[in-house]
């Protein structure tokens, strides 16, 4: 049977799905710009996570977790909950687990509650389609297959081996008939393989780059070139490659998610956006697109909202009576989560997951669904021109069967039908000359959290989390603090810290410390140290660039 997987990936893989000797085997299917189909090893990490996996919906009474006999017993305790809150004040919040469209039922649901609260901003890539919003009316991505008319690509921090193998692996297949690839990142990932050059950036100034290119190319005057290049640590041979691979010919621009989660990261992608207009290569700039866009939204509205930046600590201030969380691991992978953490303890918490997270840990009643491998839905690729669609491949309790029945059970008219299709619109490019932030230089550390190829956010298992707690950092900078691998060290912020065992590697740019995102550390977690702050978009969250002190502890 046909399937696809609908995870937070740009590349949203058809897959041939066959079940054979009791197992399910995978096997990818070509897209028609990329004629090898396959699928990576992170799904079969999700199919271990969320197919027949044991794990059971379970109620908390007086500190004792009580597993329901059946999924109609969890759904009408569910549904039990809901109803004696039904007026009260509900927080509500839907992750990125699955972004197929069915999973907006969710909200259609949920916006039928009358003081339900609904999270508004971002934890992902709100901060660059604001910048393209704001430059082109539309945040959309031109044809893949324009890359292949392209003497050179740039690849502005976008790890394509790790986040979007497919778009690597069309890369690798255009190298081989001259496509000359220039990668920009502070961290040397394995994507600098695939590179002519590989240039290491420091952290947040790739808006100065494109404005010191804007000037040296003769497309806009009055940047100073050679103090963005000293700020940025690019050297002049560097830059002038850059420069001349543009003048060269046509030039594709894409910009990883990286770069705008600085607080400077709206600025730098404008600025990169300028930079590929005004060199003629507005339908060779690559950012991203609404993984909806084909489709009219499902329309759900709510009378009540909490800001991204405010909602965790308002939570641990108990300003909810409930709290829904459904396909998000907050306590892990959103900014302030010690406040999510305590926050949760608080207050009564619902939590649909396919496997306990930090987030569930203290909930009070636990959702257990087959995750995408239950769920009929469809959905567009946020990178890619593709779209696909699938029938359910299990019987496990999916996300739209939990929502239909409380549905029912609330009075709610959920209107479930086919969606009205709609035309995604076109880039027109408003001309407005934009100065560029310049970075303080600072002595501190600059914080990063990557993600890593084994899993995807925090949909990890534990084996592959036990061998990564781990923080990463520069030769000459453990030299300076007396740091040897292996030693455990403490990474603190404003906000808190988190430990980890050191790994001294020069691919990781001088005074940036970096460990994986989504994953327990040896104590606490990355974002135990990230403040809840916004980027400069305002509508979503800094994670990366922030400063940081480093210590040995033992
Ligand atoms: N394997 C795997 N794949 C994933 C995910 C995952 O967790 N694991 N996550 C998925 C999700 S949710 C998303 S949003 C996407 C996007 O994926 P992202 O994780 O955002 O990845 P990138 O677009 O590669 O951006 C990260 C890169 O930007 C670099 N970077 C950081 N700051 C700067 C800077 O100032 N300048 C430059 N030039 N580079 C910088 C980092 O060093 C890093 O290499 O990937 C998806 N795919
Ligand atoms: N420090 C740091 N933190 C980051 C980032 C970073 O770069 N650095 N990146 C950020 C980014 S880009 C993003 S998108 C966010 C993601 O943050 P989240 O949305 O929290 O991401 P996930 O961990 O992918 O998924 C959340 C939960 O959904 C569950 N799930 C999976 N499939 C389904 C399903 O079909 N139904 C239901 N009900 N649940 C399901 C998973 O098991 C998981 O527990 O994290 C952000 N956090
Ligand atoms: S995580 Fe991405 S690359 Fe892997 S199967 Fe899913 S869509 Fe494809
Ligand atoms: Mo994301």
């Amino acid at each position: 049977m046909k399937f696809f997987c609908s995870k937070d990936c740009p590349d949203t893989c058809s897959v041939k799905a066959e079940f054979k000797n009791g197992n399910y085997h995978f096997t990818g299917i070509a897209e028609d710009w990329q004629k090898t189909g396959f699928v990576c090893s992170k799904f079969k990490v999700f199919a271990e996570r969320e197919i027949n996996s044991g794990v059971k919906s379970y109620k908390v009474i007086n500190g004792e977790k009580h597993t329901f006999e059946s999924d109609a017993d969890a759904v009408s305790a569910f549904g039990d909950i809901l109803g004696e809150y039904r007026h009260k004040k509900i927080l509500y919040l839907k992750g990125s687990g699955s972004l197929a469209y069915n999973m907006g039922y969710w909200d259609r649901f949920m916006s039928g509650f009358d003081n339900c609260v609904k999270v508004t901003g971002g934890v992902c890539n709100g901060t660059g389609g604001a910048a393209h919003e704001s430059d082109f009316g539309i945040e959309i991505n031109p044809p893949v297959e324009n890359i292949a008319g392209c003497r050179t690509a740039i690849l502005f921090g976008k790890n394509a081996a790790t986040v979007s193998q497919h778009l690597y692996a069309y890369l690798k297949e255009l190298k081989k008939n001259g496509l000359k690839i220039i990668y920009i990142d502070p961290i040397k990932t394995k994507t600098a393989d695939i590179a002519d050059r590989y240039i290491q950036i420091r952290p947040m100034c790739d808006g100065l780059l494109a404005a010191a290119l804007l000037t040296e190319l003769e497309l806009e005057n009055g940047h100073d070139t050679e103090r963005f290049m000293k700020r940025s640590g690019i050297s002049a041979d560097d830059f002038n490659y850059i420069k001349d691979a543009i003048i060269s010919g046509k030039t594709a621009f894409i910009q990883g998610y990286g770069m705008q989660r600085n607080p400077n990261g709206m600025n730098i992608v404008r600025l990169i956006n300028r930079l590929a207009v005004k060199s003629g290569n507005t339908d060779t700039l690559y950012y991203g697109q609404g993984s909806k866009r084909f489709w009219k939204g499902l329309g759900a509205k709510f009378s009540h909202h909490v800001h991204i930046d405010e909602v965790a600590k308002k939570l641990a201030d108990g300003e909810f009576d409930l709290f829904v969380n459904v396909a998000a691991n907050p306590a892990m992978t959103f900014p302030d989560a010690p406040n999510w953490v305590k926050g949760i303890k608080n207050t009564p918490t619902i939590v649909v997951d396919v496997q306990p997270t930090r987030t569930s840990e203290n909930c009070t009643l636990f959702i257990r669904t087959g995750g995408i491998f239950a769920q009929q839905d469809f959905m567009g690729s946020y990178f890619f021109p593709h779209w696909h669609k699938r029938e359910r491949l299990t019987e496990e309790l999916s996300d739209m069967d939990i929502v239909t029945c409380l549905s029912g059970k609330m009075g709610f008219d959920l209107d479930v039908k086919e969606p009205e299709p709609d035309t995604p619109g076109q880039r027109i490019y408003k001309d407005e000359r934009i100065e560029p932030f310049i970075p303080e230089e600072q002595e501190k550390f600059s914080l990063l959290s990557l993600s890593h190829p084994a899993y995807l956010n925090s949909q990890h298992l534990p084996h592959i989390a036990e061998k990564l707690k781990t923080a990463y950092i520069n030769p000459k900078d453990a030299e300076e603090l007396g740091i040897k691998d292996g030693n455990e060290i403490r990474i603190s912020t404003c906000a808190g810290y988190y430990t980890a065992y050191a790994e001294i590697t020069d691919t990781v740019c001088e005074k940036v410390i970096m460990s994986y995102k989504g994953l327990p550390m040896k104590e606490g977690c990355v974002n135990d140290a990230t403040p809840p702050m916004l980027t400069d978009s305002g509508n979503d969250m800094v994670y990366y660039g922030i400063p940081a002190d480093v210590v040995k502890v033992c």
